[in-house]
Order: structure tokens, then C-alpha cells, then sequence
């Protein structure tokens, strides 16, 4: 029996129609978009203005920092590596660019950082990079031992799920400590008792300018408390309960809140609505702390103390892959005076895949403005214009 074409026409239109609220309800889950989820709307770079030195008295290479005895400009500050024997290569290029860019002037001691002995290869081509004192020193057990408290077979599983949404380095335990030690350990070391700052230095990162004042009496004179140079979003889904856990520590603790604090920066669901639902309420803005100038007086404080115990109570390092950028930075934006934290923007660096590269003659082999040499979608990893927005170029 043939069926009316009007009737035909209505059957495929309720089928069609159909399909259309399956895929509504069963589909993928819809974000709304933000101006930071497109290539179109990136901001212009402020590294284009010409960079030159910060505001105020600095301190000269003229002033005091021979080695030894001759070294009365030096204030009680390090630079700092986690690092293990066999990034030796990649260590030693790095303290290349370090020292011929800024320490060769400053003669600022190198302490290393290592969860085993580090092998006399190690300490000798490190050394002679540098006329400073370089210090080599072991991680008790006891700061790098994964906690009693977190359970192998919950670790495991959740390191599956890691793995299926991509999140680098997820299944690899030694990153989960790492990120741990550096989130709320390393300070604690014996050799770190009587430093005050410290400039960390990975492997293999790049430094490109000149810079002739002494950063650490820069942080000290002005008032100080972090350095950085690049802000990028994180992954949401290495981090979905480190926010609803930072929510929880503060309801319990509200007299921690700094009163002029980056919380707008912290919360901002605008430039990129996704990032900020999936990861339950925090952007995942953060300064990228592979580079990072600080006051440790900071991360010794009760407030940072007890947030740390807090997250490592939660167990986030290992069932998530919680990273000590996010972690300091949520600590830094809720805790500190925001306009303690600096901007290092004369300071021409690259940790792969991202530079932060200033306009000033004083640097070499970094183009002017280049925020990534990788895929052009890595631009949408900025975040910096979130920090201006907020809290200003400081
Ligand atoms: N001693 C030691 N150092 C480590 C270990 N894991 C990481 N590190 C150091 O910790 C820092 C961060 O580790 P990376 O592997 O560079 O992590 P990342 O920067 O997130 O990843 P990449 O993009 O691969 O550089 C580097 O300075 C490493 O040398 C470890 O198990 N032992
Ligand atoms: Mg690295």
C-alpha cells in the first residue's frame, strides 16, 4: 500500500527530529565558548613594547659580587635544580645560558636537588660551567617516599584514566612525586635552611638576555614574594578536585584569604568557560613554575603549610596529576598580596614549547613577541592576558 507523500515527508521529519534529541542527550557535551577559545581573539602581545630594566635602585655587578669574602652584594639566595644524572647534557646548557646571560656577573652558588646521589660526571661538568659554589645535594626518603596513606591499587586505576585523556607523564609515578617535592617539600631541605630565594632552573631551558642587576635584591628590595615570566592554562582533567578541595580548605580556614588577593584571576570563567567547568571552578590559569624567582619565607608560612597538608591529605598528587604550578599558584593568588607577585618580563626564557621573549637589544636568539614555536592552537595556552586583566603587568 503506497503511503501519502505528506505522510512519508512528516514520518522522516519526526525521525529526523529524533535523532536530533538522542544526540541533544547523548552527544558530546557542549562548553560554552569564551575569547580565548579562538586564534582571532589573542591579544597583542605587550612583549612588543620595548623592555628595559625594572623601576627603582638596582643593584650592579659593581657592588659587591666578587666570589668568597668580596661578595657583600650578595643576599642569601640560590639557584635551584631538581635534576637527575642523566639530564646532565641538558643541565649544563641550561646553566650555559644562565650564567652567560646573568650569573657570571652575580657568582650566586647552584644547589642541586637529586632522590638519588648524583654520579661525579654529573658534579664535574656542572661545576665547571660555573665559578660559584655548586652544592649537591640528596632528598631525604622521607619527602620523596610516596605518603602511607595512598592506596597502589587506587593509584593504578586512576592512572588508567589519566592515560585515557591524555595527560602527560599521568601513569609515570616519579612525575606524581616530583610534582609533590616541588609542590610543598622542597623547602624543607636541610641545605635550604638559611636561603631566603631561590631561581629554579630545569634542564634544557633557554635564557636569552642580558640582564645586569641582581634579581634577588630586586625581589628583596621591592617587596618580592614571586617571579615568573609565562601563564598558562592547565589540562582540567589533571586537576578536577583541586579546586573543590582549595574551596573546602578555605571555608575551613578564611582568615588565610590576603585581602588583596588574585581570586578574580583564580575564578575567571570568561576567556575560557570550558577550562573553568571542567576543572569545577578554577580557570587553571597559572604561572608556569619550570621558571620561578621566590621568597620561601612564603611557602614556610602556616597558611601555605596547612593548605599543602590539606592537598596531600587528599591524595590529588597520585589519584590526579595535581602539578606544583597550579598548586603554587592557587596558594600564591589566595594567600599573597597580589602585587607581590612580578612579572619578570626583561628575563628572555623558553622552556619547550613556550618563550617569553621581550623587545630589548640585550637579547639574542629570542624573536620579539614569539609566544610559541610549536602548532598555532598552542597560542590558546596563554593566559597572561588573564593576569593583566586582573591584577596588572606588575
Ligand atoms: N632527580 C629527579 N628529578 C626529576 C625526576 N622527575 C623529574 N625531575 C626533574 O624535575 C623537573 C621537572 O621534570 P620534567 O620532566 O622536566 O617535567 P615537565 O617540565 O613537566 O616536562 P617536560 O615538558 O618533559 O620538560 C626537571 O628539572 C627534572 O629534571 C626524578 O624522578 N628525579
Ligand atoms: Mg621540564
Amino acid at each position: 500500500m503506497a503511503i501519502a507523500k505528506p505522510i512519508r515527508v512528516l514520518g522522516l521529519v519526526a525521525i529526523g527530529l529524533w535523532i536530533f534529541f538522542i544526540y541533544q542527550v547523548f552527544g558530546p557535551t557542549k562548553y560554552p565558548k569564551g575569547p580565548g577559545d579562538t586564534l582571532k581573539n589573542m591579544d597583542r602581545d605587550p612583549n612588543l613594547d620595548p623592555t628595559g630594566e625594572p623601576e627603582g635602585v638596582l643593584w650592579r655587578a659593581t657592588d659587591g659580587y666578587g666570589l668568597g669574602a668580596e661578595g657583600t652584594g650578595r643576599i642569601n639566595a640560590t639557584l635551584l635544580s631538581l635534576v637527575r644524572n642523566n639530564e646532565v647534557e641538558g643541565m649544563v646548557q641550561a646553566m650555559r645560558d644562565l650564567e652567560r646571560t646573568w650569573n657570571s656577573k652575580f657568582n650566586y652558588p647552584w644547589t642541586f636537588f637529586n632522590d638519588v646521589p648524583f654520579d661525579e660526571e654529573f658534579k664535574r661538568r656542572t661545576q665547571a660551567e660555573t665559578k660559584a659554589e655548586c652544592k649537591y645535594e640528596l632528598i631525604p626518603k622521607e619527602h620523596w617516599d610516596i605518603p602511607s596513606w595512598i592506596d597502589n591499587e587506587l593509584f593504578e586505576e586512576s592512572a588508567k584514566i589519566l592515560q585515557e585523556n591524555d595527560i602527560q607523564y599521568g601513569a609515570m609515578k616519579s612525575y606524581h612525586q616530583m610534582c609533590r617535592w616541588n609542590s610543598g617539600l622542597f623547602y624543607k631541605h636541610p641545605a635550604l635552611a638559611n636561603t631566603q630565594f631561590y631561581w629554579r632552573v630545569e634542564p634544557k631551558v633557554h635564557f636569552f638576555c642580558d640582564v645586569d642587576y641582581d634579581v634577588f635584591r630586586y625581589m628583596a628590595d621591592h617587596n618580592k614574594t614571586y617571579g615568573f615570566t609565562i601563564n598558562l592554562y592547565d589540562a582540567p582533567e589533571s586537576i578536577p578536585t583541586l579546586w573543590p578541595e582549595t574551596t573546602k580548605f578555605i571555608a575551613q580556614h578564611p582568615e588565610y584569604l590576603h585581602e588583596n588577593n588574585a581570586m578574580l584571576w583564580l575564578a575567571d570563567s570568561e576567556r575560557r568557560p570550558e577550562h573553568n567547568i571542567k576543572a569545577n571552578g578554577y580557570s587553571t590559569c597559572h604561572f608556569w613554575s619550570n621558571f620561578e624567582i621566590a621568597d620561601l619565607s612564603f611557602w614556610r608560612s602556616q597558611a601555605y603549610e596547612d593548605y599543602f597538608n590539606h592537598l596531600d591529605r587528599a591524595g590529588g598528587f597520585f589519584y590526579e596529576r595535581w602539578g606544583d604550578a597550579p598548586v603554587h599558584s592557587i596558594a600564591l593568588g589566595l594567600f599573597e598580596d597580589s602585587s607581590k607577585l612580578h612579572w619578570f618580563r626583561d628575563i628572555g626564557y623558553q622552556h619547550i614549547p613556550y618563550f617569553n621573549c621581550p623587545n630589548s637589544p640585550k637579547c639574542k636568539g629570542c624573536q620579539t613577541g614569539r609566544f610559541t614555536d610549536g602548532e598555532a592552537w598552542l597560542h590558546k595556552e596563554d593566559c597572561r592576558p588573564n593576569w593583566f586583566k586582573y591584577v596588572g603587568m606588575g
